[in-house]
């Protein structure tokens, strides 16, 4: 560290070197990301209650009502009048709090993941094999067995394999609206109806599909039931920082109940608010505000364009490929296209690709190309993706 105090444009000068290495949204190059660019407001207001702090509440009592309002706009879209939860720092935190809660209340109704009880019982948590690998964080933290299930023919959770795998030890279902690497919705209906049956907890993590899936319901695609109008849905992940516009980081959860959240809560006597129930303590209350302002300003109407305007470059791009000779992984149901070519090795196409100055993500079940048609990704930027992957197969001498 510098013994000597230095001037700020002086650092500023250092911190442009470092940016200048940053990939920016702009460029329109980064195919494989589920953030996209802030906006500009939700930046500013970002700064602006930048060393407000969530972990105190009652010092910051305006930043609480604001989360409070944010909380209620989202479980507004989501079917839910009432809704309890935090903005936390993405869909990882809020998922392990969903696993949490579960936990908890396993314990105390059912005595399952009971230290004190004569003989300990493992928990077990049911995911999908195409679940993020945030539940395997949450697994090992809470000491949770994380029982992996299989997929259908189109990559969604085949709920004949979730059905034989449930036992007297499950705690929670989680079904997916939006996986991760196809953006795949899983039958989530019928998954709550199997909780139902079951009297076991059902999360669904919609941190990608939470802030689109409505919308576009509103613009007439048919998308299946997800969210709290299913009786049994006792929890939803939903990242603003994603499909939200939001600034990282943030995230959302939200509970049908309090007394999920009070099954978390610790004692805290000497703050302001006697009990946390969130996982992290000193909070930062700007993307909670951020949040709250990027919602005011999109609306649903701007939700709804937005998302459209995804959802038309995606099935552009998947029938380009098509035409191109690639093939797709299937028919895209959010805004990502997974896709491969018979006679190149996927890597070695994703390699290419990045030679030409393309940050494509690669899917590992199954195997392929993976684009997150985000918001930054425009039509233009679309043709000259293609060109590249025409110009790799004329290289390639493929046709
Ligand atoms: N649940 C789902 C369905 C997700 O897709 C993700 C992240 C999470 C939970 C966890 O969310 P946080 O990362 O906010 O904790 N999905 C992306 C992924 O892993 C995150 C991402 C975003 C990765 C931008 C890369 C990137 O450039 O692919």
């Amino acid at each position: 560290m510098n013994q000597e105090p230095l001037e700020k444009e002086k650092i500023l000068e250092e911190l442009a070197k470092f940016k200048e290495k940053d990939l920016k949204y702009s460029q329109g190059n980064i195919l494989g990301s589920m953030c996209t660019r802030a906006d500009p407001l939700a930046k500013e207001v970002f700064c602006d209650f930048i060393d407000s702090n969530l972990g105190d509440p009652g010092l910051f009592k305006g930043t609480q009502t604001l989360e409070e309002k944010a909380i209620k706009n989202i479980g507004s879209f989501l079917s839910l009048e009432e809704p309890y939860g935090n903005i936390v720092t993405g869909g990882t935190e809020a998922n392990l709090m969903a696993m949490r809660a579960a936990r908890n209340l396993a314990r105390k109704e059912k005595n399952i993941g009971n230290i004190d009880a004569d003989e300990y019982i493992v928990p077990e948590i049911i995911v999908s094999k195409s679940g993020h690998f945030s539940f395997k964080k949450a697994a090992d933290i809470l000491n949770l067995k994380l029982v992996e299930v299989d997929l259908d023919e189109n990559y969604r959770v085949d709920i004949n394999s979730v059905k034989e795998n449930i036992n007297n030890n499950t705690i929670a279902i989680v079904g997916i609206a939006g996986t991760t690497e196809l953006g795949m919705i899983d039958p989530i209906e019928e998954l709550s109806q199997l909780a139902i049956e079951n009297d076991i907890y059902f999360h669904v993590d919609a941190a990608f599909g939470g802030f689109s899936i409505p919308f576009l319901k509103d613009f007439g695609y048919e998308m299946p039931n997800f969210d709290f109008s299913l009786e049994c849905v006792c929890s939803i992940t939903v990242d603003p920082h994603k499909m939200g516009l939001a600034p990282i980081p943030s995230g959302c959860i939200i509970f049908r109940e309090k007394k999920y959240l009070d099954s978390m809560a610790v004692e805290a006597p000497y703050l302001t608010t006697k009990e946390q129930s969130t996982i992290v303590g000193t909070r930062l209350g700007a993307p909670a505000v951020a949040t709250w302002a990027i919602m005011e300003h999109m609306g649903r109407e701007g939700y709804a364009k937005n998302a459209n305007e995804c959802m038309i470059n995606t099935d552009f791009l998947a029938d380009a490929l098509f035409k191109e000779g690639f093939e797709l992984v299937t028919e895209p149901e959010l805004n990502i296209v997974a896709f491969t070519h018979p006679n190149i090795p996927t890597d070695e196409l994703a390699r290419m690709l990045e030679e030409k100055g393309w940050m494509v993500s690669v899917s590992h079940y199954p195997k392929a190309i993976r684009i997150v048609l985000m918001t930054h990704i425009k039509y233009t930027h679309l043709i000259d993706f293609l060109a590249s992957l025409r110009e790799i197969k004329s290289e390639l001498n493929i046709k």
